[in-house]
């Protein structure tokens, strides 16, 4: 009953493609569910009574309408994770950037087209940590169907969301963070599927299985759904061809192992070729800090490939993982992957328009007015981009305030480069005594950068060395960008540039940006409203690694974003 489709006759059919685009409807009741896991039990918000909540599935060109139903002790909204939200950018979902929360008892409808993409995206809660439990898989397959793919249909597709389990209830973790000014406690298990797998205690039967036929083809659509951790995911006995991510096609890459940061997905292709046996899937952390690492969830969550046809009393066989530290294996993977350009895809853009350099890191902010978790005392940690910290407005969302013109919400100065220069991710040469205390402090602000329609943006990404090297997973809202080029250390434009990749170079909405490096990104700014780019380690978001884009109207009213639907919630 959740999913019912009423067939249109679509204006934007593509020439030559099968099929019509048709009007997909789901309800989403969030409802707080009584899980246990781990032989403990906690009340968490769900969508439907699961966690994961329901798949989506879509064609590319239909038209997708959500109706969520709040029934949650808390304000919600939904993100859906790399839809483009072409002149809808009211349904982007972030809480305060593109609409006030859904209130408990409250509803809203999500209504956006899915439009000129294919692959593995996903849906998740945009407010607090509540992505946490509140979370999904957005599946969208071609027009003319899976004989489509640029690649041999699989046999089945499934989907693979790699998550992150609490016994502790997640939202006093974060409290208990802010408070605290140190990094929440860490996670007490991954899970596949919502499931731990055995290698836990007490979780004999919370074990994702998957029955496979000999010779047949299977397409995981992987997805990284765990708030603050890098992972590797392997299968024992079976490599695996890459073929998207980020619902963009890839050239096919063989590897044994997959590397995905939070909110990448990573479409790969299995072949159930091995001798019929029983064999794990497993997925642990890649931790890509400056050694000694800071305390991380060290444990294995598995699932299992179980061959028809094969005897019970076989033993499982695991995967021999990489060292959590493989920052070699792991850059491999990243950067190696190259897009499948077909014909009418999008190319590189290779005149520029607006060029920001955004250094970001960590530092410390003095207590806000209303900021209860905060220490008088030292201030809090906060995470800074050009040494602004974001600050979500209160009073209403950026978007309604862009919309509307009504001033003192924002301000559209984001900085486009550093106020200082120095060697960013040196942390004896970089930061020396008298440079300290400058790049320590940082502000609160809402600030955000205006571009004009259709503009070409390049962006240059730094990460610093300030209180400590990090991994930092950017994600980009409203666009895909190009990864033109990535690396350790500081950004040098005269080598850089040698290395752009501007023939066919991957194309992403999350890039994990080297600990301690760089990396180089150009979209197209064609899509109107307020577009997030931020860290999507929640740990990160919630300090402040943030900004936004306010991308103007164009000239035409195909290009300008229409009003807010009529059931926007209110602040
Ligand atoms: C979710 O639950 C609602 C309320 O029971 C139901 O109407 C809807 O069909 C369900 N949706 C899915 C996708 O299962
Ligand atoms: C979404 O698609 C429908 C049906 O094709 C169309 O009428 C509508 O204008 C589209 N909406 C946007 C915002 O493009
Ligand atoms: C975090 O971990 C510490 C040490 O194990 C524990 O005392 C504390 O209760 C935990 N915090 C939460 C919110 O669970
Ligand atoms: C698992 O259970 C054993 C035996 O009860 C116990 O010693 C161990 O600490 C437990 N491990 C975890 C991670 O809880
Ligand atoms: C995980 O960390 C614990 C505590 O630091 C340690 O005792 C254990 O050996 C580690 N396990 C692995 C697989 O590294
Ligand atoms: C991946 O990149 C590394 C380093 O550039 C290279 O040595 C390796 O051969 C590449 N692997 C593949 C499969 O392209
Ligand atoms: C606040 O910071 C001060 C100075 O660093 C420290 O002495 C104090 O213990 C902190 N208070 C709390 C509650 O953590
Ligand atoms: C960092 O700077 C120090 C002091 O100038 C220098 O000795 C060291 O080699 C530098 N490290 C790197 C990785 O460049
Ligand atoms: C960042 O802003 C803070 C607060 O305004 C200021 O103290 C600090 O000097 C600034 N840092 C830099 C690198 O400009
Ligand atoms: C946007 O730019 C593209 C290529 O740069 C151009 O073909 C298109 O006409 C532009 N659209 C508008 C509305 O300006
Ligand atoms: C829920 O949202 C409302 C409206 O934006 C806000 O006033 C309230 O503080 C929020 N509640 C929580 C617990 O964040
Ligand atoms: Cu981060």
């Amino acid at each position: 009953m959740g999913r019912s489709i009423f067939f249109l006759v679509s204006a934007l059919a593509i020439i030559g493609s099968v099929g019509h685009a048709a009007v997909v409807e789901y309800t989403f009741e969030v409802a707080d569910l009584t899980i246990t896991r781990l032989c403990q039990s906690k009340a968490v918000p769900a969508v439907n009574g699961t966690v994961p909540g329901p798949t989506v599935k879509v064609k590319e060109g239909d038209t997708l309408k959500v109706h969520v139903i709040n029934k949650s002790p808390y304000n919600m909204t939904i993100h859906w994770h790399g839809v483009f939200q072409l002149l809808s950018c009211w349904a982007d979902g972030p809480n305060m950037i593109t609409q006030c929360p859904i209130r408990p008892g409250k509803t809203y409808t999500y209504r956006f087209n899915i439009t000129g993409q294919e692959g593995t995206l996903w849906w998740h809660a945009h407010v607090s940590v509540h992505r946490a439990t509140v979370y999904g898989a957005l599946v969208i397959r071609p027009r003319a169907g899976p004989k489509a793919y640029p690649f041999p249909k699989p046999y089945k597709e499934i989907p693979i969301l790699l998550g992150e389990w609490w016994t502790a209830d997640v939202v006093a973790v974060d409290n208990q963070a802010f408070l605290s000014g140190n990094a929440p406690n860490v996670s007490d298990a991954y899970t596949i599927n919502g499931l731990p797998g055995d290698l836990y205690n007490c979780s004999h039967k919370d074990i994702f299985k998957l029955e496979v036929e000999q010779g047949k083809t299977y397409m995981l659509r992987i997805i990284n759904a765990a708030l603050g951790n890098q992972l590797f995911f392997k299968v024992a006995g079976h490599s695996l061809t890459v073929v998207a991510v980020d619902a963009s096609y890839t050239k096919p890459y063989k590897t044994d192992v997959v590397v995905i940061a939070p909110g990448q997905t990573v479409d790969a292709l299995l072949v159930a070729d091995a001798p019929p046996a029983r064999y794990y899937m497993a997925a642990q952390p890649y931790i890509s800090t400056a050694l000694p690492p800071p305390p991380f969830d060290n444990t294995t969550t598995t699932g299992i490939v179980q061959y028809k046809f094969t005897t019970p009393s076989s033993q499982y066989v695991l995967p021999t993982m990489p060292s959590f530290f493989d920052t070699v294996l792991a850059e491999n993977f990243y950067t190696n992957l190259t897009s499948l350009i077909r014909p009418g895809d999008p190319t590189v853009p290779l005149q520029v328009d607006e060029r920001i350099t955004i250094v970001y890191g960590f530092g410390i902010a003095p207590c806000q007015p209303a900021q209860l978790l905060c220490n008088q005392t030292a201030g809090a940690l906060a995470a800074c981009m050009n040494n602004v910290s974001f600050q979500s407005p209160r009073a209403m969302s950026l978007l309604e305030a862009h919309f509307n013109g009504v001033g003192g919400i924002y301000t559209s100065d984001f900085p486009s480069r550093s106020p200082v220069t120095f060697d960013y991710t040196n942390a004896t040469a970089g930061l020396t005594a008298s440079l300290m205390p400058q790049l320590m402090f940082t502000a609160k602000g809402t600030k955000v950068t205006k571009l004009k329609y259709n503009s070409t943006v390049e962006i240059v990404l730094q990460n610093t060395a300030v209180l400590g090297i990090e991994n930092h997973p950017m994600h980009l809202h409203g666009f895909n960008f190009f990864v033109l080029a990535q690396g350790f250390g500081n950004y040098d434009a005269t080598t850089a540039v040698k290395s752009y990749n501007l023939v066919d170079p991957q194309v992403r909405n999350t890039l994990g940006v080297p600990t301690g490096g760089w990396a180089v990104i150009r979209f197209i700014a064609n899509n109107p409203g307020v577009w997030i780019l931020h860290c999507h380690l929640d740990a990160h978001l919630s300090v402040g690694l943030a900004t936004a884009f306010e991308v103007e109207n164009g000239p035409t009213p195909e290009t300008t974003l229409p009003p807010p639907p009529w059931d926007l919630p209110r602040c």
